[in-house]
């Protein structure tokens, strides 16, 4: 047993996605993203079929996520932000907001919204889930895509 999903192959090419990203702390986000986008195209979601908008901080994520849904014929959004712990509580306020918020939209709108938010200690762990090998966006695009083709009953157990 792994402490991380597995994925089988994916056929991603009838797959429309959205990703929403926060730009605080880019130097993370935008490798997040691109991590993300590697994986789609991995898994054959093909360039038009990927929407993206980015918004000022992960606490606008929900609210992009939920733009992209209204908007646009996406059937999944990958919701991508960064948040580093700091002196004040401000933290612990965004990162329960934006989770419920996230779960929230997976449940109102019955499509996947993938939690792509970093809720780290420090710089470090950032730096870790971010960059280089262990980049958490490649899993949530693969996981975006999987959500989808299951809604879709294209995989089963
Ligand atoms: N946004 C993030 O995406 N990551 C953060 O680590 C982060 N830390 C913040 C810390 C403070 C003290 C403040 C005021 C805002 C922070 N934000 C962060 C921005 C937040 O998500 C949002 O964009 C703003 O609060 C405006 O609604």
């Amino acid at each position: 047993m792994g402490k991380e999903a597995k994925f089988d192959t994916l056929d991603g090419s009838n797959v429309k996605v959205g990703i929403v990203a926060a730009r605080w702390n880019d130097k993370y986000t935008y490798s997040l993203v691109e991590g993300c986008r590697e994986s789609l195209v991995e898994c054959n979601v093909k360039a038009e079929n990927i929407t993206g908008i980015f918004v000022p901080g992960a606490y606008e994520v929900p609210l992009g996520a939920k733009h992209l849904l209204d908007t646009t014929d996406v059937d999944v959004v990958v919701a991508v932000g960064c948040l580093i712990k700091g002196a004040t509580m401000h933290f612990e306020y965004i990162c329960e907001a934006v989770s419920q918020g996230i779960m929230r939209l997976n449940l109102d709108y019955g499509k996947p919204v993938i939690f792509g938010i970093l809720t780290c200690l420090n710089e470090e762990q950032a730096q870790e889930r971010s960059i280089g090998e262990h980049n958490h966006g490649i899993g949530w695009g693969k996981t975006a895509v999987e959500m989808v083709l299951l809604q879709q009953k294209k995989i089963g157990m």
